[in-house]
């Protein structure tokens, strides 16, 4: 097995130029000629009726050429919100979704909800005049704890939703875990909290609609992680067709999940751009952005953990609360998904229970957030499995090694139904233990001492499922042009992810020819492509291998245009490096020569299951007892990510994930007034974002084993970090602490939070 370091760099990114010379253009950066303002009055409470809105003194405001309420949206029947929790849960339960006009009817739900549209000839007209709407509202209690809102007596949200409970299931065999914790030597319980976090990507929400009415179409540009999901949850909630909804999707500046769905906003401006028969623009402001975003996690898990005397796990409970916030968002469906695929994570366990409860809250709604599930359950594991080793009096690496599904097990199947295809655990153990020098930790650990310090080692030991989408199949088309370069089309969209790079590396590599000779067109638009958008980390493993299937297309049936040119068969031409030649022929045709009288045009398309990269991240720490400061001494990753097509952007993908961890670990969280339900984090002079200097150079190496899921042999990398850091730095301060007797902490491990633990101890 190759155990190539990610320090090896394969060539630069091919987009960053124009990235980094600000040559790129963003949904802010579009203009339409004729184009007004649009600017969102926005509940000022949590829990409202909303009585009376009075637009009129807006109306009259300079410049305002329009003002939308809950009434047009209702008016339009743009009510039904688009979401995917199309699962049946227990006793055949299907979700309960409230209704969510684009602008609110009737109601507020949460902090930030959308009231009114104001729209005028300039930004500035259309921001003063939305202060002169006046919304009159009768206030209802609010609940914002997703404990609360399931609790008798609760203030209700919405009446097709009784008890706040949207759904409810479960997963695995009860009888049989009840059988084996009886039976068990030991038994570990946590509650463990994957807090609520905002995506803050660099580029701000914003969208241009501009309603064309001879076709009767909307040609809308907005930052989107792909178009054909949108497209179709945009097409759902307006019934306005698929094919009238055109997308301009140019840079994106960060998705991270939150970029994944159809935001009401989109088809408010909808509303507006056809009634004032003009485009009309809005840029979202960072505030907004914390207060209207998708937000990620927020799952309380109570798990539970049943060993033999040996350390063998015998069964797992684990019962969760995922709230969703106040509406059903069209990205929640991976919570459930995601953290049911991988439940035992990388271990065997006989048994396993689990059960869901899904409340709403009157918060932001919450979607997919980098790893959508994965990271949340693989803490759960991991915090048990941690703890589970102290109480024992086991070495945490040993006690992994115990319970690792065998390399003979795979292809695996879960008890919770993830079919696992290939991972070599015991190896990416032992060659993480190297790394890290696991065996030398206590040493280290006496050395903090004397200098004042607490030293802890975290250790994570992680799997998640990738690739699997819900398009149909993943589609890319490619031309072949006069001059040989070859364009490839598709619908998955880079938000700073480097498709250009790999996705032409991968076409490069097929038809063995310059970099500088591919070209990568992501959703054009009016593409009639279908496809998976980019999320899940599937973008490689999906639209990826097409690419790949593709350029096989263009040597295959290149090699029967060519045979016509060389007068032979075209099982007698032979293609490499561009060129087509056979043994009976003295002549070359290379590609361009195809393509001389007109571009040739090639179809691909795959459907790939779900691939599952993993890993074992170790992390040492430094507690300040004096000041309860942490400090991230050392940290070692090493992944299984399959074959890896661009080892730099790789390790650039790990880092992102790592760091995007380490800060829901050390700071970042949403948080509400518990009595108002007002947002306190809505700018980032409350909302904590990781620095450079909180992770030291990551030492990073591969341990692939190669995926048959893809014809590229390709795992999915995007997620990976964020899944592994979160339970390994975790981890590594419980260890610092647990000599003092601290037993759980609950993120963010913010100097105030480990300060007055350690006090207490
Ligand atoms: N790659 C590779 N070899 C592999 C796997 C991937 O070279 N074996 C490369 C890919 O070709 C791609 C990148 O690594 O350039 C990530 O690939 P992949 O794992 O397929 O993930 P996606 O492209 O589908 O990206 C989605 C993933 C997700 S779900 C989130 S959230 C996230 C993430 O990527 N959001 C990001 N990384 C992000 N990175 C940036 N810069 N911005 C975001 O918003």
């Amino acid at each position: 097995m190759s155990n190539e370091a990610h320090h090896h760099h394969d060539g630069k990114r091919v987009e960053d130029v124009r990235l980094i010379t600000g040559a790129g253009r963003y949904t802010s950066d579009w203009n339409a000629p004729g184009q007004l303002y649009g600017h969102f009055v926005r509940a000022d409470r949590a829990h409202a009726e909303i009585v009376s809105v009075d637009t009129k003194a807006a109306a009259a405001a300079p410049g305002v050429k329009g003002v939308f309420t809950g009434e047009d949206a209702v008016k339009a029947g743009y009510t039904k919100a688009p979401h995917t929790m199309q699962f049946v849960g227990k006793n055949g339960m299907k979700a309960r979704a409230p209704d969510r006009p684009v602008l609110a009817h009737g109601k507020v739900r949460f902090v930030g909800e959308a009231v009114a549209l104001v729209v005028a000839d300039t930004a500035a007209a259309a921001q003063d005049a939305a202060d002169l709407v006046q919304i009159e509202y009768r206030d209802l209690p609010s609940v914002t704890d997703p404990e609360g809102a399931l609790e008798a007596g609760a203030p209700q949200l919405s009446d097709e939703v009784p008890g706040n409970l949207a759904w409810e299931s479960e997963v695995g065999d009860e009888k049989a875990v009840e059988a084996a914790f009886a039976a068990a030597a030991h038994v570990t319980r946590a509650k463990v909290i994957s807090t609520r976090v905002s995506a803050s990507p660099m580029e701000p929400r914003s969208c241009l609609v501009a309603y064309d009415a001879a076709t009767e179409s909307y040609r809308i540009h907005s930052p989107m992680q792909g178009i054909t999901t949108i497209r179709s949850q945009l097409s759902a909630y307006t019934k306005v067709p698929q094919e009238k909804l055109i997308f301009e999707v140019r840079e994106v500046g960060g998705g991270f999940g939150q970029r994944s769905g159809a935001y009401p906003e989109y088809a408010a401006l909808m509303i507006a751009s056809k009634a004032l028969q003009a485009p009309v623009k809005w840029t979202g402001t960072r505030t907004e952005g914390f207060l209207t975003d998708t937000h990620g996690r927020n799952m309380i898990a109570h798990g539970q953990l049943a060993l033999d005397k040996d350390g063998k796990f015998l069964a797992m409970r684990i019962d969760w609360i995922v709230d969703l916030g106040a509406y059903l968002s069209p990205g929640a469906q991976g919570h459930i998904r995601n953290t049911t695929n991988c439940m035992t994570g990388v271990y065997k366990i006989p048994a396993l229970y689990g059960t869901y409860r899904i409340p709403i809250t009157n918060t932001t709604p919450i979607g997919a957030y980098r790893g959508a599930g994965r990271p949340d359950i693989a803490y759960t594991v991991e915090r048990l499995v941690n703890q589970a080793a102290a109480e024992i009096g086991m070495d945490a690496a040993e006690l992994r090694r115990r319970n690792f599904i065998p390399l003979s097990a795979f292809p695996y199947t879960s008890p919770s139904g993830g079919s696992y295809e290939i991972a070599d655990l015991p190896g990416v153990l032992k060659q993480a233990l190297a790394l890290a020098d696991w065996k030398g930790f206590d040493g280290r650990r006496a050395k903090s001492k004397a200098a004042g310090k607490l030293r802890g080692i975290g250790i994570s030991t992680v799997i998640e499922n990738t690739g699997l989408g819900n398009a149909p199949q993943d589609e890319v088309e490619i031309q072949l042009d006069a001059n040989g370069t070859v364009t490839a089309f598709m619908v998955a969209k880079s938000q700073g992810h480097g498709h250009e790079t790999t996705f032409g590396t991968i076409i490069a590599n097929a038809l063995q020819i310059p970099l500088e000779k591919v070209k990568i067109e992501q959703c054009t638009p009016g593409t009639k492509l279908k496809g998976n958008g980019t999320g899940g980390s599937r973008s490689t493993v999906g639209a990826g291998s097409v690419c790949h299937i593709a350029a096989q297309k263009l040597i295959e049936e290149g090699k029967a245009l060519a045979a016509l040119e060389l007068g032979v068969e075209p099982s007698q031409v032979a293609y490499a490096n561009g060129e087509f030649k056979s043994d009976l022929s003295d002549r070359i045709v290379k590609l361009a020569d195809l393509a001389k009288e007109k571009t040739l045009s090639f179809m691909a398309d795959g459907k790939f299951g779900s691939t599952y990269p993993n890993g074992c991240h170790i992390a040492e720490v430094e507690v300040d007892p004096e000041t309860g400061t942490t400090e991230v001494v050392s940290y070692c990753a090493v992944d299984d990510i399959g074959v890896a097509i661009n080892h730099a952007i790789v390790e650039g993908q790990l880092h992102g994930g790592v760091v995007q961890g380490a800060g829901q670990v050390f700071g970042e969280q949403v948080v509400y007034d518990p009595e108002t339900g007002q947002a306190l984090t809505a700018t980032f002079m409350d909302y904590y974002m990781p620095r450079a200097g909180l992770i030291p150079e990551i030492r990073g190496e591969e341990h692939p084993t190669k995926s048959t899921v893809s014809p590229l042999g390709v795992k999915g990398v995007g997620e990976s970090g964020c899944t592994a850091s979160i339970p390994v730095l975790v981890g590594a301060v419980l260890d610092a602490v647990r000599p003092l007797g601290i037993k759980n902490l609950d993120m963010p491990l913010t100097p105030a939070r480990v300060w007055r633990a350690i006090n207490q101890a």
